[in-house]
């Protein structure tokens, strides 16, 4: 299964694991409370896979591309990254299908605490509009994954602070901070 944990505070290389000690996991059932999903597929198989078929047409994903995120592959590769592990949200899902290599996502809990994902070959990601986020290789700094959207795609990015939007508005909290 996919694994996550609670993430240190420390300022070493992000591509660490930065767990706490003893490590703080996060089930698959608090990642869905924060409106995160997950599938575990046969990556060597994507081109023809039913079960991505079924997602992509279950899900409405028709749009997709093939990133390769490696220093020799990617145009602008340092500064991608850089943009990549700021911290921002989307006004639409973020859907990621990791086919090679490995890479981690880094989100945002009700209490502000970072949860890091380990994506491995195989997992398949949604992150909801509006969480706030970011990306970064690990250690083998190489990853290659299938970006999924539904119609055509918006890549824009808000960096942090992005509240005013009405995606982070129409929370609970936020309701009960009006009242
Ligand atoms: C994003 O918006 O966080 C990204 O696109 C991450 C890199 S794609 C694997
Ligand atoms: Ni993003």
């Amino acid at each position: 299964a996919m694994e996550a944990w609670y993430m240190d505070d420390s300022e070493e290389d992000q591509r660490e694991p930065h767990r706490l000690v003893p490590n703080q996991p996060v089930s698959p059932d608090r990642l869905r409370e924060l409106g995160v999903f997950h599938w575990k597929l046969n990556a060597d198989i994507y081109e023809t896979d039913p079960e991505l078929e079924l997602i992509r047409k279950e899900q409405g994903y028709s749009y997709m591309d093939i990133i390769s995120i490696h220093k020799d592959t990617l145009a602008n590769y340092e500064e991608k990254l850089k943009m990549f592990f700021e911290e921002h949200l989307h006004l639409d899902d973020e859907i990621r299908y990791i086919l090679d290599g490995q890479a981690y996502f880094d989100v945002r809990d009700k209490e502000e605490r970072w949860i890091r994902i380990a994506m491995t070959k195989g997992d398949l990601i949604t992150l909801p509009a509006g969480i706030y986020h970011r990306f970064t290789l690990d250690r083998t700094n190489y990853t290659k994954a299938m970006r999924l959207f539904v119609g055509e795609p918006v890549w824009k990015a808000y960096n942090r602070p992005a509240d005013d939007f009405d995606i982070r508005q129409n929370t609970t909290c936020g309701a009960l901070f009006l009242l």
